[in-house]
């Protein structure tokens, strides 16, 4: 047996981008419900473009999303029935603590996902929880400025440490922050940050990411004092840096670029701050506040394991024109001309998978755990209504042999697999429904029409055969 007995298969998705019910249950307003569909998405989500209410004139995908918030038993059968050991998915923030900065939680939100979490565990589905995925409510936002101010640390530890308490005994697996490293790229979905004209964008990312820091190992250590059994990792956004050629300075571009992805998990899993990035941090003049003390709780609370999502390897160049190319992209990188890319031109690269697995392994030492992984695609259903998705079995398959070879032959261990968007839902990046990511089709469109049945698709039944054989029927 390749992947060992208790491999946590499974699939992986987030509050926002599935639930919906955005108004129901005293759920409050969050950041990820005021990322509009359309061409202005990406200057919200990069923190360019503030706009932190509806506006006339938009549309809110997440509003309704895929409704899971009135479908989870469905779903969740589903699931079950493609015989899923894990599943990954995300709270919102706004359904326990509606505005952020309350002292008391809601309720409602609690017995939402306690009813979720007791639904999977009576199907043997082992929840995997993050605890922010791209979520900051906006009241927070709008009163102390999000994630630049450290009085967040006690409204995330406020948070932590009412789901660990309630769900003791439920939940096992969490993540306290997904891809992490996306504050740095695109700070309002990542730290709910809104570049002010004028202001230092490093120094404030930088004080903006050693908060969260902060808070993900307070988080940690709550959570092992609330149940020595959880396990809590952190979550980077990985693929690693190819050079574009062989020429120094490219070799040393990917270094940097592979330095810069890396750094926040370097804290979280080796419990300081690496040096490359503090004497980078000194010359740009942007070094956040470090306590002694805060560098102790850095120090003693690291994280369980590392997870991650992949979904491609990247191209870095030293020239300036290669450069411009790229500018725009939330993760720059050239195309690489022996890979092809998907419709959406993310490239697909399966032994990129298993040399990003092997990097992370050498660098931490701490099991692994690839929470993300899959193709967005679009479907085209039949008129009976199946949609024949072989290019998504083609990537899995390819991935997942990847991934056996990366702990077959050499020896990286991992404790699962979730494939991202197990079931269609919103599009982080484009707000769209059209980039389809499932095994479950969900009948609903880029202007949020359709009825929300879920059909199987081909890769269902493949996934489902592959679960079944650990991984030994591909
Ligand atoms: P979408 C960009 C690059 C790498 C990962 O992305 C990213 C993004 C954001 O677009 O995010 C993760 O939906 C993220 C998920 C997201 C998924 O990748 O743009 O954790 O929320 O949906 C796929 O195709």
């Amino acid at each position: 047996m390749t992947f060992p007995k208790d491999f946590l298969w499974g699939g992986a998705t987030a509050a926002n981008q599935l639930e919906g019910g955005y108004n129901e249950g005293g759920r409050g307003l969050g950041n990820v419900d005021v990322l509009p569909a359309g061409p202005d998405r990406m200057s919200v989500v990069l923190g360019e473009r503030e706009m932190l209410d509806f506006e006339e004139g938009y549309y809110y995908p997440a509003q309704k999303a895929i409704d899971f918030y009135h479908h989870w038993k469905e779903d969740i059968a589903l699931f079950a029935e493609m015989g899923f050991k894990t599943f990954r998915m995300s709270i919102a923030w706004t359904r326990i603590f509606p505005k952020g900065d309350e002292l008391e939680p809601n309720e409602e939100g609690l017995k939402f996902y306690e009813d979720i979490f007791i639904e999977l565990k009576k199907h043997g589905i082992e929840p995997l929880v993050t605890i922010t995925h791209f979520d900051c409510p906006i009241h927070l936002i709008k009163k102390y400025g999000g994630w630049r101010n450290r009085i967040m640390l006690d409204f995330y530890e406020r948070l932590a440490r009412t789901l660990f308490t309630r769900y003791k005994g439920l939940v096992k697996y969490w993540l306290t922050f997904n891809e992490i490293n996306m504050l740095l790229h695109a700070p309002f979905i990542g730290a709910g940050i809104v570049l002010k004209p004028g202001e230092d964008r490093k120094k404030t990312l930088y004080q903006a990411a050693h908060h969260e820091l902060m808070a993900s190992a307070i988080a940690t250590k709550i959570g092992h004092e609330i149940d020595p059994e959880n396990q809590i990792g952190c979550m980077v956004a990985a693929g690693d840096y190819y050079p574009n050629t062989p020429k120094p300075e490219d070799v040393f571009e990917a270094m940097q670029e592979q330095h810069h992805n890396l750094w926040l998990i370097d804290v979280q899993a080796r419990g300081s701050y690496p040096h490359y990035i503090l004497k980078q941090m000194e010359r740009e003049d942007a070094k956040p506040e470090i306590s002694d003390a805060d560098a102790k709780i850095l120090a003693e609370n690291t994280v369980d394991f590392i997870s991650f999502s992949y979904y491609s390897s990247r191209v870095a160049s030293s020239s300036p024109e290669d450069k411009e190319k790229t500018a725009g992209n939330i993760f720059a990188s050239i195309e690489n001309p022996y890979l092809k890319a998907s419709e959406w031109g993310w490239q697909i690269d399966p032994l990129g998978f298993r040399i990003t697995m092997n990097s992370l392994y050498d660098r931490y030492q701490k099991p692994l755990f690839v929470v993300e992984n899959g193709l967005g695609a679009v479907d085209t259903p039949d008129e009976a209504g199946h949609v024949q998705d072989d290019y998504r079995i083609d990537y899995h398959r390819e991935h997942i042999k990847a991934m056996r070879d990366a702990i077959d032959i050499d020896g990286v261990p991992v404790m699962g697999y979730t494939s991202w968007g197990c079931i269609d839902l919103i599009s982080a990046g484009t707000g769209e429904m059209k980039k389809r990511y499932g095994f479950i089709y969900v009948d609903r469109d880029n202007e949020g029409n359709g009825s929300l049945k879920r059909t199987k698709k081909a890769s269902f039944d493949w996934y489902k055969r592959m679960i079944a054989s650990n991984g030994e029927d591909l």
